[in-house]
């Protein structure tokens, strides 16, 4: 895996918006969301009532941390995908064995430094060795020769940003990193009544709308766009047929939209989708991981299955191809 640039070029940045607004339907990326105003909403939203998601993972940890310190094993690489704040990371320090080293790899570098070196100081007996990289495109690990294995900890249901198709691909990328003998502890929200969900995602807090409509406050100060944050306003759905939450922002009027010397026709009612949240069955998300080449160790769920969190092994008899 080749060494990447920095965490976010707005390069990469201005692409991505033009490609996503001129679309059909239009669309925008959600990694976009987590500027540093973006992960203090999402840090906020955590904290709602009707956010289960959070709390319910952190619950499922404190109540197994001890199986899932077991299944990774002593003298393990604990690879953290998108640490954002690892309250949740603590749980599992807690509780593994001579851990080699901690490598939270976040795309919000000021996030990153923050939240590291408050582990550092908490955990002085565990070498923690950020990378701030987008974790969705090629980067490079600090090489440890002396770990026993690598596991990869994908918390919070961030899988269910990507069509299946997209999270197989992903899986088959983590399986590689995690190697032979590697293996994967990851959050993944589970399908249960609409009602939760659309709650979930339109709490009436508003947190989640500012959280989206922040997006394109981003657009505008980083791009020079001049999105009028007034003239969109947030929604999200549960689409059962897909199985997904879609957030959207959608124009409440005729608008044309300008962003670095190109412009952008709304209708009234237009919308630009800018996050899935893919919920799954346990079955059909072991059969995904299955195609990525991880073999499930344990599922572990709260009373109400609301939630689940998973530990997989790296496959031994996977196909070449998968490995
Ligand atoms: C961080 C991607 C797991 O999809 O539930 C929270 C982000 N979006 N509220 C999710 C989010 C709206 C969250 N993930």
């Amino acid at each position: 895996m080749s060494q990447s640039a920095p965490a976010l070029s707005t390069n990469a940045f201005l692409d991505d918006v033009l490609i996503g607004l001129g679309g059909q339907p239009k669309s925008l990326p959600c990694k976009y969301f987590y500027d540093e105003r973006g992960s203090e909403l999402f840090a906020q939203i955590c904290e709602l009532a009707a956010y289960y998601p959070t709390r319910t993972e952190l619950e499922i940890m404190q109540c197994h941390s001890g199986e899932m310190a077991a299944l990774i094993g002593p003298r393990a690489r604990l690879v953290e995908l998108g640490s954002g704040n690892s309250s949740k990371t603590r749980v599992l320090l807690d509780r593994l064995v001579r851990l080699e080293a901690y490598v939270p790899v976040d795309i919000s570098s000021e996030y990153l430094t923050r939240a590291a070196s408050a582990l550092a100081r908490d955990y002085p007996h565990v070498p923690v060795l950020p990378v701030s990289a987008d974790y969705s495109r090629p980067f490079d690990l600090p090489r440890l020769l002396r770990a026993a294995r690598t596991v990869v900890y994908f918390p919070g249901s961030t899988i269910g940003n990507l069509v299946p198709s997209e999270a197989r691909r992903f899986l088959k990328v983590v399986a590689r990193l995690a190697g032979p003998g590697g293996g994967l502890l990851i959050g993944v929200d589970l399908k249960k009544d609409p009602r939760i969900l659309n709650v979930a995602y339109n709490d009436p807090e508003g947190v989640t709308a500012a959280f989206n409509l922040n997006l394109l406050v981003r657009i505008n100060r980083e791009l020079g766009g001049d999105f009028d944050i007034g003239r969109f306003r947030h929604e999200a759905f549960y689409d059962e047929t897909h199985g997904r939450i879609e957030m959207q922002l959608v124009s409440t009027a005729r608008q044309i939209v300008r962003v670095a010397r190109t412009s952008h026709a709304f209708d009234q009612g237009e919308s630009i989708t800018t996050e899935y949240s893919y919920k799954y069955g346990l079955g059909e998300f072991e059969r995904l991981a299955a195609q990525a080449g991880f073999v499930l160790r344990r599922a572990w769920t709260d009373e109400k299955s609301l939630f689940s969190v998973q530990y997989y092994a790296v496959d031994p008899s996977a196909p070449a191809g998968l490995r």
